[in-house]
């Protein structure tokens, strides 16, 4: 495959260009992943100029579905969106995310939207891995705003979070059990928050969730960043509320522009640090000899040795 033909297309907007370069920045043969490093050095100057939207919260709390309603709305304002999602398990739990064809239908035909289902195998660093450079892509083809859907369970979420510039969380009606989202510290990170499924009989349930969130959260944070969390409700089903969300997230990137500039710079040296960190296991891996390390291991598992002491032990004898 030729990089340059393929950052052609993709910088055109083709879809099927698109396409081709996340199953190719996704692919681990080497020689694909050569490719896949020219194909991103190449589309970086294009990067940039969109607007990154974690979407979080637990399972069923209508993730696939706001993002589905949200992102309609967002297309039909004349936006080019592109989803994308974290979720390691999604071959293994049924893929419930964004496989779930009948729930994206209607975004997936759009035009001005691409819907990527998250790569098929990985742990969650590799999936996060090629997350953060699908988005790049997905840029790079025009898309100006990129959602990166979670799984709702922790890990997911933080990897989530250091590759996005607002953190949305979308919680239940009920505020009695989702409060202890509190405790999992997550709503303390989220910058939006949004009681979903405000409709029908559980509108009203969802106007107390939001006033207790409002209150809790108001007791929670000092309020002396330049951005206050808000908290909304909508409905995914009926669209009430959703247009409101969509304002609040355009007050967030205009107000925040520079806090977003710099949130960026501190996750593109993160990103960095960690694909050293990668990087340095995998030449770990092929370089040492696979004996010596399984005895190290051994010594470790045993409690003979720190794992620390040993860790550094391998990395210098690598080094020399
Ligand atoms: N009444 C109502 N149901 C909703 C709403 N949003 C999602 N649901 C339903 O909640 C269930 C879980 O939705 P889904 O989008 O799959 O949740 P996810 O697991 O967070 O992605 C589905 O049956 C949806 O139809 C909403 O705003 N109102
Ligand atoms: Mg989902």
């Amino acid at each position: 495959m030729e990089p340059d033909a393929l950052a052609d297309g993709v910088r055109r907007g083709d879809r099927r260009a698109l396409a081709r370069a996340i199953t190719l920045i996704e692919s681990r043969r080497e020689d694909h992943r050569r490719t896949a490093e020219d194909l991103l050095t190449l589309l970086m100057p294009a990067t940039g100029a969109s607007i990154r939207i974690a979407v979080s919260g637990v399972p069923g709390v209508g993730k696939s579905t706001f993002i589905e309603t949200f992102g309609r709305h967002l297309t039909a304002a004349g936006h080019r969106l592109a989803v994308l999602a974290i979720d390691p398990s999604s071959q293994r739990s049924g893929g419930s995310i964004l496989g779930d064809k009948t729930r994206m239908e209607a975004l997936s035909r759009d035009p001005a939207a691409f819907v990527r289902p998250s790569p098929a195998q990985g742990t969650l660093g590799g999936v996060a891995r090629r997350t953060r450079e699908a988005i790049l892509l997905c840029e790079a083809a025009g898309h100006d705003v990129v959602i990166v859907e979670t799984v709702g369970v922790g890990q997911s979420e933080i990897a989530a979070a250091g590759m996005t510039d607002l953190f949305l969380l979308l919680l239940l009606p009920g505020a009695g059990d989702e409060l202890q989202g509190i405790k999992r510290g997550i709503v303390e990170v989220a910058d939006l928050l949004v009681v979903n499924k405000a409709d029908g009989a559980m509108a009203g349930a969802a106007n107390h969730a939001a006033a207790e969130y409002r209150h809790a959260l108001s007791l929670l944070r000092s309020g002396t960043g330049a951005w206050t969390p808000e908290i909304l409700q909508c409905s995914s089903v009926t669209g009430e509320g959703i247009g409101k969300v969509a304002a609040a997230v355009e007050r967030y990137r205009t107000t925040m522009a520079s806090a977003i500039a710099e949130r960026r710079r501190a996750q593109a040296r993160d990103w960095l640090w960690s694909e050293i960190g990668e990087a340095v296991r995998e030449a770990m891996g092929r370089r040492l000899d696979a004996a010596s390390v399984s005895a190290v291991e051994c010594e470790v598992a045993e409690g003979r040795l720190p794992g620390s002491v040993a860790a550094r032990r391998l990395v210098e004898s690598m080094i020399k």
